[in-house]
Formats: structure tokens, C-alpha cells, sequence
């Protein structure tokens, strides 16, 4: 189990937008995110949300470059969340080792191959249109059976393109081109996503399907993304990207026990925040 933390250079992400958008704040915010037990950290510096406004390459390379070079040098483990081949290179130059693109190498064609040829990890994950179209009126024949579909088609694109097989997560893309319906449907049936022989990697983090069933606010949603989180854990996920690392990782930590996946003997339990004392 990996728990990916989510580090926004961005002035308008949906829920931390403009919070980190000063390169030693997205740092400091970074670091933080590691101390409470991030495995990886996810740098970007465009958003996504529904209806986002495209951004140059330069702008978001200027907003990235120096947050994952700080972070990589702090030897934490760097993920950088963007579309772009030049934004890629720059990132992987100054340290990251992973690529994570919404578009599942569909927004650059040069991505594909440069992430061969550095030989990092990728994370492909569906999205139905574009982020400024993605909600406008999503449809599928069956939503689990679509979106496996395309995992596979891109899983082999990229083989390809020359990644190796074991370099690559997938990932389905909640909120990508999704109603509410269509989210719960692909959470519930995670599991089928094993067939594709790749780890799973899941954002359920504070997005508006939480809102949408609670009638909470994008920073109100922490209950939310726990459950969802959870339950994405048990349905057969093997990462979590989230912006709660210390609460999301003590609820997974929790629920890998009693699950059985997760033993805990007596060194984990001095290494824990709990003793055996005050259980
Ligand atoms: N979700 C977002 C961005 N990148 N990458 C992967 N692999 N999976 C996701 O579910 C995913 C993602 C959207 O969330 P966030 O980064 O919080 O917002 P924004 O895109 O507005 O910056």
C-alpha cells in the first residue's frame, strides 16, 4: 500500500488552489506531507478540475522545476502530474521519478518516449474528453468494462512506446469524465480493474462526488475521502493520491489490519502510534 501526497503549484485547483502557488510554500507543504507519511509526493502545476483553463509549458515548468528539485534532494520520492513532455523532462532532470498523466499519454506524443527512455514509473489514468469538457453530459456502455478497456489499450500504447510492462499504474480517473453514478459504480467494482495485471492507483480525494452525496465543500470533505479511501483499499487498490496523508494513512493503516493484509506484531507496534499499553 502506497499513499501519494498531493502538492499543487496551482493558483486554481479545486480544493487547495492558490494555497501553495510560492514555490517555498509548495515545499514547506511537501515536506509536511512527507513527515506525516507520504510515500510519494505528486508536483503539479496545472490543474485539472472540471472546466480548468489550459496552461503554457513554460508557466507550469517555472512552477514545478524548483519544488521538485527541493523535495528530490530531500530524497523523498517526487511524482510530477502533467500532460506535458517538456514539463516531464524538466521534472525527471531535477529529480522526480515518476510521471503521472491525466491524459494517459494522449496529451503529448512525445511523453510516451521519453518516459521509455528515462525508464520512470507512469501512471496512466482514464479521463472521458478533456478536463474542460469532461463533465459536460459522460457516457458509457458500462463504465467499469469502458474505462478497463481503455487502461488496457493505453497499458499497451506505452509497452510500445518502449516502458516496460512493471513500470506502469493504472488508474481510473474519478471525476474524470464521470457523473456521480458512474464514480460509485467504478469504486464498487475496483476489484475487476485487477484483470489488467497492473497496481491501481485511486484519487478520491476531496472531490466533488463526496460533495455531491455529503453537501460538503471541497476542504469539508476529509469524512469522505476516509470512507472512500477505505473501501477503494478493500475493493483492491494498491495507492491512495490524497491531501490528508496523516489522517488517510492512519484510516488505511487501520483498515489493512483488520482486513488481514497488514499483520502487526510487536515492532510495528513500538514503530506505531499506539502501544500495546494503551490499546
Ligand atoms: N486527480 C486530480 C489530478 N491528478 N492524477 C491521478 N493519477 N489521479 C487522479 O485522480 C487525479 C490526478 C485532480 O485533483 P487535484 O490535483 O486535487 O486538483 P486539480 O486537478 O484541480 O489540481
Amino acid at each position: 500500500m502506497r499513499v501519494m501526497g498531493i502538492v499543487n503549484v496551482t493558483p486554481d485547483s479545486f480544493s487547495d488552489g492558490g494555497l501553495y502557488l510560492d514555490a517555498d510554500a509548495a515545499i514547506a507543504h511537501g515536506r509536511e506531507l512527507a513527515s506525516e507519511g507520504a510515500d510519494v509526493l505528486d508536483v503539479g502545476g496545472e490543474s485539472t478540475r472540471p472546466g480548468a483553463e489550459d496552461v503554457s509549458a513554460e508557466e507550469e515548468r517555472r512552477r514545478v522545476e524548483p519544488v521538485v528539485a527541493a523535495l528530490a534532494s530531500d530524497g523523498h520520492a517526487v511524482s510530477i502530474d502533467t500532460s506535458k513532455a517538456v514539463v516531464a523532462e524538466a521534472a525527471l532532470d531535477a529529480g522526480a521519478g515518476i510521471v503521472n498523466d491525466v491524459t494517459a499519454f494522449r496529451g503529448d506524443p512525445e511523453l510516451a518516449a521519453l518516459c521509455a527512455d528515462r525508464g520512470c514509473d507512469v501512471v496512466l489514468m482514464h479521463m472521458l474528453g478533456t478536463p474542460r469538457t469532461m463533465q459536460d453530459d459522460p457516457r458509457y456502455d458500462d463504465v467499469v468494462d469502458d474505462v478497463r478497456a481503455f487502461l488496457a489499450e493505453r497499458v499497451e500504447h506505452a509497452v510500445a512506446a518502449g516502458v516496460a510492462e512493471e513500470r506502469i499504474w493504472v488508474d481510473p480517473g474519478i471525476g474524470f469524465g464521470k457523473t456521480l453514478e458512474h464514480n460509485l459504480e467504478l469504486l464498487r467494482r475496483l476489484g475487476e480493474l485487477r484483470e489488467l495485471g497492473r497496481p491501481i492507483i485511486v484519487g478520491t480525494s476531496r472531490k466533488r462526488f463526496i460533495g455531491a452525496i455529503t453537501g460538503r465543500e471541497a476542504d469539508e470533505r476529509l469524512g469522505g475521502t476516509v470512507a472512500s479511501n477505505v473501501l477503494a483499499l478493500a475493493a483492491g487498490a494498491d495507492a491512495f493520491r490524497v491531501h490528508d496523508i496523516a489522517e488517510v494513512s492512519e484510516a488505511l493503516l487501520v483498515a489493512e489490519v483488520l482486513l488481514g493484509s497488514r499483520s502487526w506484531g510487536a515492532d510495528e507496534r513500538v514503530a506505531g502510534r499506539a502501544t500495546s499499553e494503551s490499546l
